[in-house]
């Protein structure tokens, strides 16, 4: 069994395996840890990774990339919307008003929801969903030999990642075998693409003008307008001087140049430069640290290689940033961490990890009292995460609770609603009085909510009154049973739970109807698992085709080369004549109808052309056989 770390970036990919001497970043099949977040579909196959980015230019209409934000979104979300323009590839509303992108439709769903659906898809048991600063801050923490002991104070470290598409900024509070996520905070929209767009914007305003060139109308242009734009964006990094851009043929046969230097670079893109420091800002406020009580400001992802927005989060806190951890591959790491972590099949150092919740959560539900609605925050920005909770209701009928975040300001979509759930069978004691009932409400370790179950306590004839009869909704702390790392869950809250007089109940278990927003329907979902390991099937058989095809083809090349080389001695000209023309015909054939055939086909036409290849073999043997008879003799002698 493996255990492997996944790390879905914007742009990139990176997967790590936790193998027994350590975690090691996997490279793809073209010898890259890094594998770019593209698709690319064809009549017959997909394309993955490099091979599917190299198709960009001759394949847009077909090559995705950049889905990562489309996870549990809705079709007419503002972001969606707003990228749609963008991209060389049209979206598709799905009947569930979900996005869809044209071929294969499979990314939807509210974010993690969607991301756990599409690991099922794709055959992954996906044992922690991670947030990526946390997996960064693991990576970091295991590793460290000297961190202050359990009762000692803690240290504190700031994670700062700026990928190609997001900036996440947490710190956790590190201890001898734990850590704890103490805040977090996000600018969901800023990442290195901005930059890129910024230059591409600014070289189709020059072209426009100094060639006369409607960039903007050709998709093909601006997708090869945005891959210099990067190339000269990393280059910026390294150089303060002036650098050129140039390509060739660019639109209507007519090549471009421009140049740019830092100093230009930094003034365009002030903008957005300027959004690195809001939630610096806010983490540390709602960590209540200062900032000398940070140890350490490490930074990870490709976009922080910019020169000043690394000198934005050194000012901001006062040290220079520190660069310890692999920042492309950290996350992975982390995740692969994680997972080792919690497979048994791995002996790790213990380490404990405890999120944070991100967004606070509010259950609402009818009531009789004041406004006609009762509410409930049940879990606040920053709480413990994983961590159920039972809340205790009284009522004498079926209701239900709607789940959804506080405040919509801070969230990344406008729709503010997580699910909806129906508390079912629920019926008043037998007195007529209406019953207790305990629903417990939880955030799993993926960081995902539930309302996971419910329960009706009816009390035992003859028994002491409750307590709590006069309110109509009690939270209760159940701790971290979730939490698989070992660590004992923090218990009860003193406020609620505590020493009531011992009751005689009957708990009876009530179902309960979730409805998740957006969430793919369990029958869609199926479709997709079959769908996909049908695509599957498909892409290894057109490889397999492929491989066939390609067999033939060296084939001939291979022996063409040999007829005028190494087989020439033993091959009579009327022979080689006769082969060169089969030779020649197999070629035209492959050009042809031979094009796009079965497997088969070209398999049963190696057969045909190979007891040709074994005769001369034989004669090619021959000579290297004395050839080392020649050096063992040398080595006797
Ligand atoms: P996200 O985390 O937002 O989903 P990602 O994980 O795919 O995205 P990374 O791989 O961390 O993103 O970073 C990619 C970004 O970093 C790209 O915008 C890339 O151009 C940028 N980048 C990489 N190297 C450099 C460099 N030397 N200078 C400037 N930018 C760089
Ligand atoms: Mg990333
Ligand atoms: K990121």
């Amino acid at each position: 069994m493996s255990v492997v770390g996944i790390d879905v970036g914007f742009q990139n990919c990176y997967i790590a395996v936790a193998r027994s001497g350590g975690i090691e970043t996997i490279a793809n099949e073209y010898s890259d840890r890094c594998t770019p977040a593209w698709v690319s579909l064809a009549s017959k196959n997909r394309t993955i990774g490099n091979a599917a980015k190299g198709q960009i230019i001759t394949n847009f209409k077909n090559t995705v990339h950049g889905f990562k934000k489309f996870h549990g979104r809705a079709f007419d979300d503002p972001y969606v919307q707003g990228e749609k323009p963008k991209l060389p590839y049209s979206l598709h509303k799905l009947a569930s008003g979900n996005t869809g992108i044209k071929v294969p439709s499979f990314f939807t769903d509210a974010e993690r929801r969607s991301v756990m659906d599409s690991t099922q898809i794709a055959g992954l048991n996906c044992l922690r969903l991670i947030n990526d600063t946390t997996a960064v801050a693991l990576a970091y923490g295991i590793y460290k030999q000297d961190l202050p002991t359990p009762d000692e104070k803690p240290r504190n470290v700031v994670f700062v990642d700026l990928g190609h598409s997001s900036f996440q900024v947490s710190i956790s509070a590190f201890n001898k075998g734990k850590l704890k996520v103490l805040a977090t905070a996000f600018d969901p929209y800023l990442g290195g693409r901005n930059f890129d767009e910024v230059l591409v914007e600014h070289f189709c305003e020059e072209f426009k003008a100094r060639y006369k060139l409607n960039v903007r109308e050709n998709p093909r242009a601006i997708l090869r307008l945005s891959q210099e734009c990067e190339k000269l964006k990393k280059l910026m990094s390294a150089n303060c001087s002036d650098l050129p851009i140039n390509i060739e043929c660019f639109m209507n046969d007519i090549d471009v140049t421009g140049k740019m230097n830092r100093v230009q670079f930094e003034e365009l893109c002030a903008p957005f430069l300027m959004r690195v420091e809001a939630p610096l800002k806010a983490v540390i406020e709602q960590s209540k640290l200062s900032r000398d009580e940070i140890y350490a400001v490490e930074v990870v992802g490709g976009a922080t290689r910019i020169p000043s927005i690394k000198e934005r989060i050194s000012k901001f806190f006062g040290k220079d940033v520190s660069t310890t951890l692999n920042a492309d591959e950290a996350v992975a790491r982390g995740c692969a961490l994680q997972c080792a972590i919690l497979s048994p099949a791995f002996k790790v150092r213990e380490f404990s990890i405890t999120d944070v919740v991100p967004f606070p959560i509010t259950l609402r539900w009818k009531s009789p009292t004041e406004d006609g609605v009762g509410e409930c925050e049940v879990y606040s920005k920053n709480h413990a995460a994983p961590f159920s909770k039972v809340i205790t209701f009284h009522k004498d009928e079926p209701f239900d609770l709607e789940a959804l975040y506080s405040l919509p300001q801070e969230l990344p979509y406008p729709d503010i609603r997580i699910g909806h759930f129906s508390v079912q069978n629920v019926v008043p004691q037998p007195d007529g009085n209406s019953s207790k009932v305990k629903v417990k409400v939880r955030i799993n370790v993926h960081g995902i909510f539930s309302v996971s179950s419910a329960s009706l306590i009816e009390k035992q004839k003859g028994e002491g009154e409750d307590v709590q009869m006069d309110m109509e909704a009690t939270v209760q702390n159940e701790g971290r049973p979730e939490d698989q790392n070992g660590v004992p869950g923090e218990k009860q809250d003193p406020a609620s739970g505590g020493s009531k007089p011992k009751v005689k109940v009957k708990s009876t278990d009530l179902p309960i109807l979730a409805n998740t927003i957006r969430q793919l329907d369990r029958g869609v979902l199926n479709d997709f698992v079959e769908y996909e390991g049908q695509m599957i099937v498909q892409d290894k058989l057109e490889k397999e085709r492929n491989d066939a095809k390609n067999a033939v083809e060296e084939y001939v090349y291979d022996l063409r080369d040999k007829l005028c080389g190494i087989y020439e001695k033993y091959t009579t000209e009327e022979d080689s004549n006769r082969l060169t023309l089969m030779l020649e015909d197999t070629e035209n054939w492959l050009y042809e109808e031979g094009e796009d055939q079965d497997k088969q086909v070209y398999v049963d036409k190696l057969e045909d052309l190979k007891p040709v290849h074994d005769r001369h073999r034989e004669q090619e043997d021959r000579p290297r056989a004395f050839e080392e008879m020649g050096k063992k003799i040398q080595l006797y002698m």
